[in-house]
């Protein structure tokens, strides 16, 4: 296990200290943990198995009420990622969340839905009830209020703002917090800023005492980008439904709206085709490095589709074509060109496998496999691969690719592929996912020219699989070292030289399996760089400014930590040295947090 995963939390002697994973509070004693220590900087204090004394118990008591009774200052309103569009703060309107508090929502399923997100968010960490009621009844004083509203100006005084279809207001005044949002998504996006303004101990599983303030003004906030992104590599390692789950999770904080999952490669494949079968009987017990595999079922993905819908994020399902199909040959080698099993692979290398462009029987087994997922897709899009098929060259590529665009035309989805793609016909809406380390393009400008949109993925920049440093434990080097700050400083509207902004759909932060094994190592890679590339593709190409990112960055390492998430302690972010989380309560409450 790498050192990340198993440090000695610190604590200054004399201060409390809440730890996660054992679930007690231990004043001034450190105590080892699975989870990430609250910073690089942090001083390991020696394991102590005495008993505190009586004089420094009450002196911890003294000090934790001071703490809690005063009123401590709220995060600042603009203290958010990603940056939200526009802040106006208001520091004699900071509110405080009391103990019967109601959320109360729009008459509607969908924002109702949302103000129940928010209670289940909020009832862990604090122990209130927090009952969810529509807004036919009055709204009472000191509520936290959801308002789908279609019709207004949601802008704030002085800022009118046509903040679209995921856009929200945030109010935050003494007597009340409202949400207001034309959609769903975007009062679910409002309660995310919210989640991040309160303090840190918001993320504990279970109570904590803390004066769980907000602070007063208003934030009127809208997305830069449509499309904003994130891929898993399912196939090189198989990862389990609840950890695809997980990811899901760490995308919604961020306010991505796209998960888009790598399903089939070389290595496995993972999700069932009735029509064939041996896609995932055989073809699915395969991963890299000879472990065994696994599969999606399709009730596992209908799974995965619908807790992403719940959060306003579009699965985005890619079977890779022509190439990166071993796993297909082996389950079905009529569709191999020699018409001969290949041996199943579980190795690293690229480029080697196809199905059989000349055989009309590839078709078919296309159109299955397309049909079937695209039936389990209520997202608009279908994403085909065509990356690195180094052996399907030419014409005899582009003729594959124009005939598997038609297919997915036909299906009512849209054609997503790696920009690989360019050279093919353009068909109507089609989107390329460029993924090079040099914005010089001219395939892919060209491509652009003829109508296609673009996802930009650089490899230098967003691969979340580059490594962040030469010691990272895992992860790859070949677009080079991504930091923290590669990963944040480049913009995805002028990056590909003559590609127009209107072109851009947005961007998306690719991670590769092939050295990944487990949740704890996907959590490596992505956070802390995740919250880079969602800032990104959602914050006003005005507010970029590395310094300012760093500071927000580093409030949300003692989220992470607090929820039990692993992350890289980058040493370029600033994090906090000390926890920042108050007293788990002596007095136990009722856990309304079960869903
Ligand atoms: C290139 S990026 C690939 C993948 C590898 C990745 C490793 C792309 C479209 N293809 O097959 O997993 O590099 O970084």
């Amino acid at each position: 296990m790498p050192a990340e995963r198993r440090t000695l939390d610190a604590t200054p002697a004399g201060e409390p200290h809440f730890c996660h994973n054992r679930r007690e509070y231990t004043p001034g004693v450190a105590a080892v943990s699975t989870i990430p220590s609250p910073g690089p900087t942090a001083v390991p204090t020696p394991l102590s198995a005495e008993e505190p004394d009586a004089a420094t118990l009450a002196r911890t008591a003294e000090q934790t009420a001071s703490t809690l009774l005063a009123p401590a200052a709220p995060h600042r309103l603009a203290d958010v990622v990603p940056a939200p569009q526009h802040v106006q703060p208001d520091p004699t309107a900071d509110w405080a969340l009391p103990a019967d508090a109601v959320i109360v929502a729009s008459a509607d399923p969908a924002a109702l839905a949302v103000a129940e997100q928010l209670a289940q968010l909020l009832r862990p960490a604090t122990g209130y009830p927090l009952p969810v009621t529509d807004a036919t009844r009055p709204e009472p004083a000191g509520a936290i209020a959801l308002v789908l509203d279609g019709s207004a100006d949601l802008g704030a005084e002085g800022y009118s703002a046509d903040l679209g279809a995921e856009g929200y207001r945030l109010d935050i005044a003494t007597d009340g917090v409202r949400v207001t949002a034309a959609t769903a998504a975007g009062l679910f996006y409002g309660v995310q800023t919210l989640r991040q303004l309160l303090p840190a101990g918001i993320e504990s599983p279970s109570p904590v005492t803390a004066r769980w303030a907000l602070p007063g003004g208003t934030i009127t906030d809208a997305p830069r980008f449509s499309y904003r992104g994130a891929m898993l590599d399912v196939a090189r390692h198989f990862f389990a439904v609840e950890d695809v789950l997980r990811v899901v999770d760490h995308l919604a904080r961020y306010k991505l709206n796209h998960l888009h999952l790598h399903l089939t490669d070389d290595q496995g494949w993972r999700i069932a085709v009735d029509s064939w079968p041996k896609l995932t009987t055989v073809g699915g017990t395969t991963e890299v490095g000879g472990g065994p595999g696994g599969h999606y079922t399709k009730a596992d993905y209908a799974r995965i589709v619908s807790y992403a819908a719940a959060r306003h994020i579009t699965v985005v399902p890619e079977i890779d074509l022509p190439g990166h199909t071993n796993s297909a040959l082996v389950a079905y080698p009529e569709l191999a060109p020699d018409k001969t099993a290949p041996p199943p692979y579980t190795g690293t290398e690229v480029g080697f496998s196809y199905v059989d462009p000349a055989d009309e029987r590839t078709y078919d087994f296309v159109a299955d496999v397309l049909g079937e997922v695209a039936a389990l897709t209520p997202g608009p899009w279908l994403h085909i691969g065509g990356d690195e098929a180094f052996k399907v060259k030419g014409e005899v590529y582009t003729g594959f690719v124009e005939r598997v665009q038609r297919i997915v035309a036909d299906l009512g989805k849209t054609v997503v592929g790696w920009h690989q793609l360019a050279p093919a016909a353009h068909l109507d809406g089609r989107v390329l996912q460029w993924w090079g380390t040099n914005g010089e393009d001219p395939t892919t400008v060209d491509a652009v020219r003829r109508g296609a949109r673009l996802i930009v993925s650089p490899g230098n920049h967003a691969y979340l699989d580059m490594k962040y440093a030469p010691d990272t434990p895992i992860g790859h080097d070949w677009a080079g070292l991504i930091d923290v700050r590669k990963a944040y400083d480049w913009d995805p509207g002028t990056h590909v030289a003559g590609v127009p902004a209107e072109a851009v759909l947005g961007v998306e932060a690719p991670l590769w399996t092939e050295s990944v094994t487990s949740l704890a190592d996907i959590e490596l890679l992505l956070l802390p760089r995740l919250p880079a590339i969602a800032e990104l593709g959602w914050s006003p190409r005005a507010s970029h400014d590395w310094a300012g990112f760093r500071d927000r960055l580093a409030a949300q390492g003692p989220r992470w930590t607090t929820a039990g998430i692993t992350f890289h302690h980058a040493p370029e972010i600033p994090w906090p040295t000390a926890p920042t989380i108050p007293t788990q309560r002596t007095t136990p409450q009722p856990d309304t947090a079960k869903p």
